[in-house]
């Protein structure tokens, strides 16, 4: 694969997937950091970009964009002709499987809160307690399923392993507390230490 640009910020979850996705395909690529925070994904010439004004932003070499960083993860390793895409039809789809419920009750809850909380600046009081309740809902799901299987990937790390940890690893931020699962903070070090990245510290970024 050529070179690409990624659209991202070192603060996103979603935008770090698909860094460490590259990065562990070995597919060399442009980091345009992008701060949404200054409002940098609603500019005219981003929407112009993206029309739905949000980061990660895959540009191919060609000039076609991706977007939705679970997809870009998904073609990124299938273009690289990766082992990260099971071949078998089931085992694809209990894979897809994770991302899915990644980006529907993981994300919209973890990383919602976390911005909200730390990016936002609102109080507990001011925050939906959905929130926290999914939250906790989704870590204890994963520290059951982390409990007789090494990685959500199979029996060795794979693109859940990578879209999962993004916001886990981030979660104190959110107000929830990682310590209460223990195989979720043993997995967080070994998805860590397989992708080669210092663990998170709210001083890191
Ligand atoms: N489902 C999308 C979510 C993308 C998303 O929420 N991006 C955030 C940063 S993590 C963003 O760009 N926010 C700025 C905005 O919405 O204005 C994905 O996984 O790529």
């Amino acid at each position: 694969m050529q070179r690409i640009k990624i659209y991202g910020s070192g603060i996103s979850g979603n935008c770090l997937k698909v860094k460490w996705t590259a990065d562990l395909l070995g597919i060399s690529y442009d980091w345009i950091e992008t701060d949404i925070l200054k409002g940098e994904t609603r500019t005219e010439a981003f929407l112009a970009l993206s029309p739905a004004g949000q980061i990660p932003v895959v540009v191919l070499d060609d000039g076609r964009v991706l977007e939705q960083s679970c997809a870009i993860m998904l073609y990124l390793a299938e273009q690289a002709g990766s082992d990260l895409i099971p071949t078998d039809a089931y085992e694809k789809a209990k894979m897809t499987g994770w991302l899915f419920w990644e980006q529907n009750f993981h994300e919209s809850s973890i990383a919602v809160r976390r911005f909200r909380k730390r990016f936002a600046g609102l109080s507990d009081e001011e925050l939906d307690p959905s929130l926290l309740s999914r939250g906790n809902t989704s870590l204890q799901l994963m520290e059951d399923h982390l409990t007789d299987h090494p990685f959500f990937g199979g029996s060795k790390l794979g693109l859940p392993d990578i879209a999962l940890v993004a916001y886990t690893r981030m979660a104190g931020d959110g107000g929830y507390t990682l310590n209460d699962y223990p195989h979720v903070v043993k997995w967080i070090a070994s998805v860590q230490a397989a992708l080669g990245i210092p663990p998170y510290s709210e001083e890191s970024i």
